[in-house]
């Protein structure tokens, strides 16, 4: 019983961490008390015919940005820089799908069409305390 559970969570978890050994996972798997705010989302990213929206975009670190391709022309999301690379294919539809593990400023481009980039900022998860109390915005 035991063994099965272990395969099937194992799978997913090893692709998630696989580019990023060393960020701690503990800290996710702790029992959490409180309402639990901080589970990863899917934020959506449209590549549109040399654009992409938003232009600016603030997720936390374990979010999935999910890119979604709505115009006709081909197309790709690359990490210019920032602390974790990651890049799509060259593709005129569908999707691509990141999960973000380092946090930092990241500039999304897609190669082909010069101009056509994003900025993107990864926040570290707020730390796991009692404290419930929101931040101010900045
Ligand atoms: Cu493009």
């Amino acid at each position: 019983m035991k063994a099965i559970r272990r395969i099937a969570v194992g799978g997913v978890v090893a692709v998630a961490i696989s580019a990023l050994a060393t960020l701690p996972v503990s800290a996710q798997t702790s029992p959490a008390t409180g309402p639990t705010t901080d589970l990863p989302k899917i934020v959506k990213v449209k590549v549109g015919d040399n654009y992409f929206k938003p232009k600016k975009l603030t997720i936390v670190v374990g979010d999935r940005v999910n890119f979604v391709w709505i115009g006709t022309a081909i197309h790709d999301v690359k990490v210019k820089k920032g602390p974790q690379k990651f890049e799509s294919d060259k593709q005129a539809s569908g999707k691509f799908k990141q999960v973000v593990l380092e946090p930092g400023k990241y500039k999304i481009v897609c190669t082909l069409h010069p101009g056509m980039e994003m900025k993107m900022t990864a926040k570290e998860p707020p730390p796991v305390t009692t404290s419930t109390a929101p931040l101010p915005a900045p």
